[in-house]
């Protein structure tokens, strides 16, 4: 009897307009907060242990309200639909942010959906990163469908009267909600936004992202055009006056040299000089460090654009955007690449990548650079297929062989064999112990193949003769080895969990050979930046638009990672928590003259910026500011 009362009652309040509507908007706003805070945490914008008390909880709460709000209040008659509709859309949203966000760690933009083909392409790599947990992005949807059905007879009536009280109600609600937003939001320093995209989601969650990512299009798009501040000319002629040559003692050493470039997929330096059961991981790339310049201390630099980050890179030594591939965002852009310069000096240049054409937006940029050609896997026989396509092994193969159809060539080869996740190198002999199986142990094993990949190209070039007129540069495009990996990693190389250690993990081997006949070790910090104004030095190049320096001059070295990290040749600056490390201790520092140089070196990554959104290479943009 009881029941069958509360039932009823129950049921009755369903019936209640009012109830009913504060009812589905409540659940909404509980539907949207809920997803956003999981999906902070599953893609690693909030590190563990949980709590829901902090102020990016607040702010991800009051910006739910303020969309749900404003939505019931656009459309009031239409409420419980708009309601459905938006819960549905924003969960799609988050949920690719999540299969994104896994891999890349931010959660999608507009400049990246731009990239959608792309998006399609990696499938493989992003269902590997699926979890059952991710249900919660839909769970709630049958729910609400259901309640939509019970509350059916609940219809607002709206007599003037009552519609203007309420939607006075929610107008005051949203006003509200926005005020404390702003109030709040004070508190969060907004520079290192500047710096990377990623950082607005962590601090404001990630739906605030979303529509700051909206208005910032739309801004971009409208602003481009506007002229310079003198602030921001003062910036990139201090920068440019500054800037001294880019000569070291081994200047022009390699002039006229052929050039091999080789862009290896997600290398990292740790692997190199690795054992595992004690055998070498890359025991050809090992003894190579015997007669080559080695480069132990360089940094990965990219962001958003990834692969597409380190090639756009290696070309123009410009910093990669802060959030999206410049190949995407301005590929119609002047450059003053690496292409370009060779050309004048003779060379015939050639960028080679055995897969789409179309991805990352290559066949548009390369040829933007003034590469004379970029081949693609249209123009590669497809034999030998490992991964997502050509081998590594035929890809060298194929690229040497139309390479030497000049007598000056500059190649370069973006490798694709050993991409994420690791899988197909179980044919390869290396037994990597308790790591069998995992993710962690297929990666050894791709590093391994490369690592068999590149010495049949040496012995190739050997074979013809031609590896003592051949410069062959090698370097790692990014990180291999993520979050998800980080435990595995870190018992591997047998580090203590500490955050700094982990972030020094994330350096990418670097390779000079140009036939010398005694290696050098070299532990000058660097960054990728820093390889093409190196590679400059060794032809007796130069050019006074790199932001990079040669890695061979005997000044200190330092680089600027994306995110405004800063890495000096005794210090660590970790901008995500602001916070200077020494580089050997680990010991948290407090020197106000190292900070001040660090944030003078951060600068450049707001010039390079502006250069590049103003294409101030341009008509001699930039020649004009700098007079
Ligand atoms: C695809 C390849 C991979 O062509 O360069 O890009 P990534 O997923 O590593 O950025
Ligand atoms: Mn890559």
């Amino acid at each position: 009897m009881r029941y069958s009362r509360s039932r009823n009652k129950f049921s009755n309040l369903l019936e209640n307009p009012l109830f009913a509507e504060a009812l589905l908007i409540g659940i909404t706003i509980f539907s949207i907060f809920t997803k956003v805070i999981y999906l902070q945490y599953t893609i690693k914008l909030k590190e563990p242990p949980f709590s829901l008390l902090n102020y990016v909880s607040v702010y991800i709460f009051l910006s739910s309200i303020t969309i749900v709000l404003f939505a019931v209040l656009w459309f009031p008659k239409r409420y419980k639909g708009i309601l459905l509709f938006l819960n549905i859309v924003l969960s799609l949203v988050f949920f690719s942010d999540t299969l994104y966000g896994r891999y890349y760690g931010i959660p999608l933009t507009i400049p990246i959906l731009y990239q959608i083909g792309f998006v399609n392409d990696i499938s493989e790599s992003i269902f590997s990163l699926l979890k059952i947990k991710d249900i919660v992005f839909f769970i709630d949807i049958p729910v609400f469908i259901s309640l939509i059905f019970l509350t059916r007879t609940s219809t607002i009536r709206f007599q003037r009267k009552k519609s203007t009280k309420r939607n006075v109600i929610i107008a005051l609600a949203i006003v509200l909600s926005i005020v404390a937003f702003k109030g709040l939001g004070k508190r969060v320093d907004r520079t290192r936004h500047a710096y990377q995209r990623k950082n607005i989601a962590q601090d404001f969650g990630t739906l605030y992202f979303h529509g700051f990512d909206v208005y910032d299009f739309a801004k971009q798009k409208i602003t481009r055009n506007r002229p310079l501040r003198e602030k921001e000319k003062e910036l990139i002629r201090e920068f440019f006056g500054n800037k001294g040559n880019n000569q070291s003692k081994y200047h022009g050493i390699s002039s006229n040299k052929n050039i091999i470039v080789i862009q290896v997929e997600a290398m990292q330096e740790f692997a190199v000089d690795l054992t595992i059961e004690g055998e070498e991981v890359t025991p050809f790339l090992n003894r190579l460090k015997e007669n080559s310049f080695y480069f132990e201390n360089i940094y990965h630099q990219v962001a958003g654009g990834n692969t597409s980050d380190a090639e756009f890179m290696l070309n123009n030594s410009l910093y990669p955007a802060p959030t999206g591939s410049v190949n995407y965002l301005y590929p119609t852009n002047r450059f003053i690449s690496l292409g370009e310069i060779l050309g004048r000096e003779g060379y015939v240049s050639r960028a080679f990548h055995g897969y789409e054409p179309s991805f990352w937006n290559r066949e548009a940029i390369y040829r933007n650079y003034k590469y004379d050609k970029f081949y693609s896997w249209n123009d590669f026989e497809l034999k030998e297929i490992r991964g997502w396509a050509i081998s590594d092994e035929s890809f060298f193969k194929q690229s040497l062989d139309i390479s030497l159809e000049n007598e000056k060539f500059f190649s370069f080869l973006i490798t694709l064999s050993s991409h994420h996740p690791y899988g197909g190198f179980d044919d390869i002999d290396l037994n990597t112990g308790k790591l069998e199986g995992t993710q962690v142990g297929n990666y050894l094993k791709s590093m391994r193949y490369v690592d068999m990949a590149i010495e049949s190209l040496f012995k190739k070039l050997k074979d013809l003769g031609e590896l003592n007129n051949t410069m062959v540069i090698i370097y790692g495009d990014h990180n291999g080895l993520y979050e998800d990996q980080r435990a595995l990693v870190e018992d591997l190389l047998d580090l203590d969990g500490s955050n700094v250690d982990w972030k020094k993990t994330q350096k990418v081997p670097l390779w000079i050979f140009s036939g010398q006949n005694k290696g050098e070790n070299i532990k000058k910090v660097g960054g990728q930046i820093d390889i093409m104004p190196t590679i400059m030095d060794l032809l007796g190049l130069e050019n006074s638009f790199s932001f990079g320096k040669s890695l061979l001059m005997e000044e200190p070295g330092y680089c600027v990672k994306r995110d405004g990290t800063v890495i000096l040749e005794d210090y660590f600056f970790d901008n995500s928590v602001k916070t200077l490390y020494h580089l050997e201790s680990n010991e948290i520092v407090d020197n106000s003259l190292i900070l001040a140089d660090i944030e003078e070196k951060q600068k450049e990554l707001i010039i390079s910026d502006i250069i590049l959104g103003k294409n101030l290479f341009n008509h001699d943009k930039l020649l004009e500011i700098l007079e």
